[in-house]
């Protein structure tokens, strides 16, 4: 029986039943900020990814392929993309069953769009996004992810890119830019060439005027694109402080170009790239990292906000103790490796458990627009799941929770959050 009782918070639900269908519509209702993603605006042509060829040569199917088909990474990659993409619906969806997160996605987002998880090959598939119009499919997708705005990962070196944002056009206002500075931190060496061949001073061992010229190499790529945060991977191995390039850099050029520009510095630690170089862009590993790296960057600057997600599962009780000691830190997303519903359930409980709802619960890592559907699905029927067992636990202590808590709780986890963090535009 349903047993509503109303207070001055408005209607509480204490039951469970109830709570669960409340907070399962609040939470596929509300729509979400996807904080990190490899997606391109439509003006960005052929970067802009899309359709099922795209979908099946995403990297996590390509690693997962290698393991049930007895091609070669060699023959695999001399394949073009209709080849590959043939032969990883061959093995992971017709010869094998889609159980993988990875192969689980394409199912969802194939019955979604209402085409045949089950066929036997991808004639229909193709026939059906050859007929699609890109701006009505991309409206289509955001629409039934419910993703109201995603930040796009722009590299400052690409030259692509660069003619998209040098042409001035306007770009289409959900997708917002972040500028990714990997380049810079872990290839200075390759780097520095590049920018002196632009014409800035600089020298890989970053003397004289190198670092002054570095900051007017971001100042000049902040006042194009106007991104959201700066962004870097790092390794495993990644310290704070170091006796190394990457350490100069970050003290000199890139925090002092955050704190000017009031743009939070987004860190995602643990990846060890090419572990296995045979398997190029799938051929990535993780490692866990010492985490006090972390503490003493949030330390030593206060007035820098900082965004951090770790690869490894075995740093992620740790990340949630920095949190609580930093309130300059946001902790986001089950990245990559973490992003199944086990370790996701498992890493959401715990940020529940130390940071209440001050964090950051997913970002969809999407390459291909239509993951977006899997992605967002999968992650808000875990993070719904979770919820509703902290609250559960909440009524079982004597504290019901009503429609409107529910409505605020999930709203500042999908999009407050981040919004708060990187602060009004207008303003830095
Ligand atoms: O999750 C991924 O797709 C990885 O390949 C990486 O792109 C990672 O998310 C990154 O941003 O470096
Ligand atoms: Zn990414």
């Amino acid at each position: 029986m349903t047993s509503i009782t109303v207070d001055e918070r408005g209607t509480s639900l204490t039951d469970v039943a109830e709570l669960r269908r409340q907070v399962e519509e609040v939470v596929n209702q509300t729509p979400v900020m996807d904080v990190h993603t490899h997606l391109f605006s439509p003006e960005f042509g052929e970067l802009n990814l899309f359709g099922i060829d795209q979908l099946l040569n995403y990297h996590y199917l390509i690693a997962e392929t290698f393991r049930s088909s007895k091609v070669t990474p060699e023959r695999f990659w001399e394949m073009n993309k209709a080849q590959q993409a043939d032969l990883i619906w061959k093995t992971l969806f017709v010869d094998n069953t889609p159980v993988s997160e990875a192969a689980r996605g394409i199912v969802t987002v194939l019955s979604t769009l209402g085409l045949d998880p089950c066929a036997p090959d991808l004639s229909e598939a193709r026939a059906f996004f050859r007929s699609q119009k890109i701006s009505s499919h991309i409206d289509r997708v955001l629409q039934t992810s419910r993703v109201s705005e995603v930040v796009m990962t722009n590299d400052p070196f690409d030259e692509q890119e660069e003619r998209v944002w040098e042409s001035g056009q306007r770009l289409d206002p959900r997708f917002h830019s972040s500028l990714r500075i990997d380049p810079l931190l872990n290839g200075w060496d390759d780097a520095a060439p590049k920018l002196a061949a632009r014409g800035y001073r600089v020298d890989a061992n970053l003397t004289g005027a190198s670092a002054a010229e570095a900051r007017r190499f971001l100042d000049k790529c902040i006042a194009r694109i106007a991104p959201m945060y700066m962004a870097v991977s790092l390794p495993d191995s990644f310290n704070y402080p170091a006796a190394d390039v990457r350490d100069r850099l970050i003290r000199e050029v890139i925090l002092p170009t955050a704190k000017e520009h009031k743009l939070a510095f987004t860190l995602m630690v643990g990846v060890r790239r090419s572990v296995n170089p045979a398997l190029r862009s799938a051929g990535d590993g993780v490692g866990y990292a010492d985490i006090t790296a972390l503490e003493r960057i949030c330390a030593e600057n206060p007035e820098v906000r900082f965004l951090a997600t770790y690869l490894s599962r075995e740093n992620q009780h740790e990340l949630c103790v920095v949190a609580r000691k930093f309130n300059n830190l946001m902790p986001f997303g089950c990245w990559w490796f973490l992003n199944n519903p086990s370790i996701v359930t498992e890493i959401t409980r715990e940020r529940f458990e130390m940071l209440g709802t001050s964090f950051i619960p997913q970002h969809s890592d999407a390459r291909i627009l239509e993951q977006l559907i899997y992605k967002w699905r999968h992650a808000r029927a875990v993070i719904g799941q979770v919820l509703c067992e902290a609250y559960e636990q909440l009524i079982a202590g004597g504290r019901a929770v009503t429609r409107e808590e529910i409505v605020r709780d999930v709203t500042r986890l999908f999009s407050g959050n981040f919004k708060q963090w990187i602060g009004d535009p207008g303003e830095r």
